[in-house]
């Protein structure tokens, strides 16, 4: 099994409360900042052991990560491996990830970012409660640079991301860890997502082990240009009406109704049972008997969001190298009546919302960039179809790193699915991130730490 009391706990199972901050620190005095950490900082640190239990988790969950500049700054000179890493993910922005750069906040587009804190708890007070602690801890030897507060979305909406879809439904299971996986849930080495496990074939320094990459990303949603779009491009089933025709669209783009269960089982209306039920809501493939896999997408389009991240069977073997672990949270108020009324998302910085989105990989070149660029991005994936899938209608863009292109994905009309239906503009907005590594609890202590 996997060390499970050393291993930062967002990177296996995610801290999973409703509010998470993410603060991200610049390092202004190394030499006390690494006296604190060690002493302060460390015991507040929350394993992964920790968030088995709910008898076990603290008020407040805490995480750590550092970007390669605040390895530099710690003077932590050991080479971990990853390029893209030590590179930063401006560095990515557009030839690998296709962001208009003019939009990313000016934060990530800087060099000030050493590191972040990932604080999680039920409540505000609690978060901010913590953060107290850890700046009285750390006296004065970080300063902040820029932070987002993630917040779970009220009501019956909890759970669900801003354009209204249930996440989190599908992560992978990792051997030593998931003891028993849930049907349809890929099992996968834990070298995928945890360095120098089995797995991961890079060389690494020892004390590396047992940490994660985490790429963050800030990705604003434009929630009344999407539901406006459904609406305008509404599908024309005769046994729907035309709202659930906006909403069939919408689940085709996705590869998950709203509820979250999947088009490929529940092809034309919505199966809210299904949706709720863990045997059965990660359990398909897209393969189906008597249809073909290269052709069929009366179940779901070959450029559906889920299906461009992560094929299943539509790669043959099954691929095991391109996975990442999701963490991420929404963050932003909901929409107001003002931005409904007028389809258009507000300029008011206060009402940004989207998707803080974290994900931990061994590797992020085969990780998020490789998922990004290789896969969304790429009207060509997957390949060997019968028509071209055409880029991820939620994520994708066409990588020249220019806004709003018009896309063209295929499929997305099951009663003609060569029919394109053009998406003029994005209806997620980059707004930047950057790499971070989280390290063992142990490398906090033994490699960071004075
Ligand atoms: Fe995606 N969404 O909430 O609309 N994603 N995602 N994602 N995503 C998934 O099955 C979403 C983004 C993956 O194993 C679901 O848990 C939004 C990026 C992967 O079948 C929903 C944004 C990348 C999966 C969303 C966003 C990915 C996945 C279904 C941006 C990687 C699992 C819920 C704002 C580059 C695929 C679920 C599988 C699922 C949404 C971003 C990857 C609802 C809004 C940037 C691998």
């Amino acid at each position: 099994g996997l060390n499970l009391t050393d291993i930062q706990g967002d990177i296996l199972i995610g801290m999973k409360k409703n509010k998470e901050l993410f603060f991200f620190f610049n390092i202004v005095n190394s030499t006390l900042f690494r006296t604190q950490l060690g002493s302060g900082i460390l015991p507040l640190i929350t394993p992964t052991s920790q968030l088995l239990a709910v008898d076990t988790q603290p008020t407040t969950a805490v995480n750590i990560a550092f970007s390669q500049r605040g390895l530099d700054t710690l003077g932590i000179t050991d080479d971990l491996g990853d390029t893209s890493f030590s590179n930063g993910q401006l560095d990515n922005v557009a030839s690998i990830l296709g962001d208009e750069t003019s939009n990313w906040e000016s934060a990530f587009a800087g060099t000030s970012i050493h590191g972040v804190f990932l604080l999680a708890s039920d409540t505000l007070d609690n978060v901010n409660a913590t953060l107290l602690q850890v700046q009285n801890i750390l006296e004065g030897s970080i300063t902040e640079v820029y932070s987002l507060q993630g917040e779970a979305r009220p009501g019956d909406q909890q759970g669900h991301e801003h354009f209204g879809f249930m996440d989190g439904i599908s992560n992978p299971a990792v051997t030593g860890f998931a003891l028993s996986p849930l049907p349809g849930q890929q099992v996968l080495d834990p070298g995928l997502f945890l360095l120098g496990e089995t797995g991961d074939t890079v060389t690494r320094p020892a004390w590396a082990k047992d940490g994660s990459f985490l790429a963050f990303r800030q990705l604003q949603q434009r929630v009344p240009e999407f539901n406006k779009f459904l609406v305008d491009n509404a599908l024309s089933n005769p046994n729907l009406t035309a709202d659930q025709n906006a909403e069939l669209l919408g689940a085709r783009m996705m590869g998950r109704w709203k509820s979250g269960a999947p088009v490929d089982l529940a092809p034309t209306v919505d199966d809210p049972v299904l949706a709720a039920d863990p045997q059965r809501n990660n359990n398909f493939n897209y393969s189906h008997p008597g249809f073909d896999i290269t052709t069929d997408q009366t179940h779901c389009p070959f450029s559906a969001h889920l299906r461009k991240t992560n094929p299943r069977a539509g790669l043959t073997p099954e691929n095991t190298a391109n996975h990442i672990i999701r963490a991420g949270i929404p963050y932003g108020p909901e929409v107001t009546d003002a931005e409904s009324a007028s389809n258009t998302s507000s300029t008011d910085p206060s009402l940004e919302r989207g998707l803080a989105f974290v994900a931990y990989q061994s590797d992020i070149s085969n990780g998020f960039a490789f998922l990004q660029q290789i896969w969304a991005n790429n009207a060509k994936f997957p390949g060997g179809k019968a028509s071209e899938p055409g880029v991820d209608p939620i994520i994708g863009t066409d990588g020249s790193g220019i806004a709003d292109v018009a896309r063209t994905p295929s499929g997305l009309d099951p009663d003609d699915p060569t029919r394109i239906i053009t998406i003029e503009q994005d209806f997620v907005v980059s707004r930047g991130g950057e790499y971070f590594f989280s390290p063992s609890l142990s490398a906090i202590q033994n490699t960071f730490a004075l």
